[in-house]
Parts: structure tokens; sequence; C-alpha cells
């Protein structure tokens, strides 16, 4: 399936959170890649995926990172997509405010659309809305996924 999220992340130790918006593009049958690209190791890798991943076809970035978090600033600000940011909570962090402030204050003109800490899956969630405004099969299936999830709160929402 041809790749049209790009989930980039610091590092592999960021894998074991970020599969998850792997794993939700894969359930809405949505082509994803999904690469290592750090800013602070590999910082011309970084500039050279910003600057042409919409020429691949991308149309959407994801992109966690831990600690001192750059990447999805530095992506957005290289970038003409939309970039929605992961704070991870990696081992080198403050409990995951480091990466939270560092992805979510942004300066007016970069947005980065920063989910909560450890939110692949809500980021992956918002890839394919963003998809799906152009694309009647994904809204239907968005739909529906509110639909189920609805329907799985009212099935237990009694308590004993
Ligand atoms: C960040 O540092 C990465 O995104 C990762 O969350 C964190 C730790 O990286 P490793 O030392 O595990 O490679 O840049």
């Amino acid at each position: 399936m041809k790749p049209e999220v790009g989930i980039i992340m610091g590092s592999r130790s960021d894998w074991e959170i970020m599969k998850a918006a792997a794993e939700i593009l894969k359930d809405f049958g949505v082509g994803y890649e999904a690469k290592v690209v750090s800013a602070h190791r590999t910082p011309l890798k970084m500039m050279d995926y910003a600057r042409h991943a919409h020429e691949r076809g991308i149309k959407v970035i994801i992109a966690g990172a831990g600690g001192a978090a750059h990447l999805p600033g530095m992506v957005a600000s290289l970038s003409p997509l939309p970039v929605i940011g992961v704070p991870v909570k990696s081992s080198n962090s403050l409990d995951g405010w480091d990466s939270l402030l560092s992805i979510v204050q942004m300066p007016n003109g970069v947005p980065v659309a920063t989910v909560a800490v450890n939110a692949a899956k809500n980021a992956g969630i918002l890839a394919v809305q963003i998809l799906s405004t152009e694309n009647k099969e994904l809204i239907n299936k968005i739909i529906a996924f509110k639909d189920q999830m609805r329907a799985n709160v009212e099935q237990s929402d009694e308590l004993t």
C-alpha cells in the first residue's frame, strides 16, 4: 500500500509507544512508513525527510520523541505537511513533561498538533481524520469507529 502517513521517531526505543499509531493506521487500511529520524543524532536526514516527504505522496507526518523533543517542531518548520506530535515518556524523560512542553509550545506560525503523552494511537486516529476530509470511504470508517466506541461504553456503563 502506498504510504500516505509518515511515522518518524527520534530513536528505535520510541517504537514501543509509536507502534500504536502504525496499528491504528493498519486497522483503517491507510498506508504508512515508519522510520527513525533523529533531530539531534541525524539532523541532516531529518531535514531531508521533512523537506521532501510531500513530494513522495506523504500527506501527514506523525513525529514522536522523548526528552528534549525537537523532532516534531523542527519537521513542522521545514515541511508543508500537517505534523502531529507525540510526546514520548522515554528513559531520559522527566515524567513526559519535558517532551510534552517542547512539542506543544510552538511559536505562532509553526503548529504541531500535539496529542497526550504516549498517545500514539490518538495520533494515528487524527491522521486518519485529516485524510478522511478528502476520502468518503475513510470518513465512513471514522463514523463507524465512533459508533462502535459509543456502543462499547453504553453496553458497560452500569457499575456494581
Ligand atoms: C529522544 O531521546 C528519543 O526520541 C528517545 O525518546 C529518547 C531516548 O533515546 P535513546 O537513548 O533510547 O536512543 O531523542
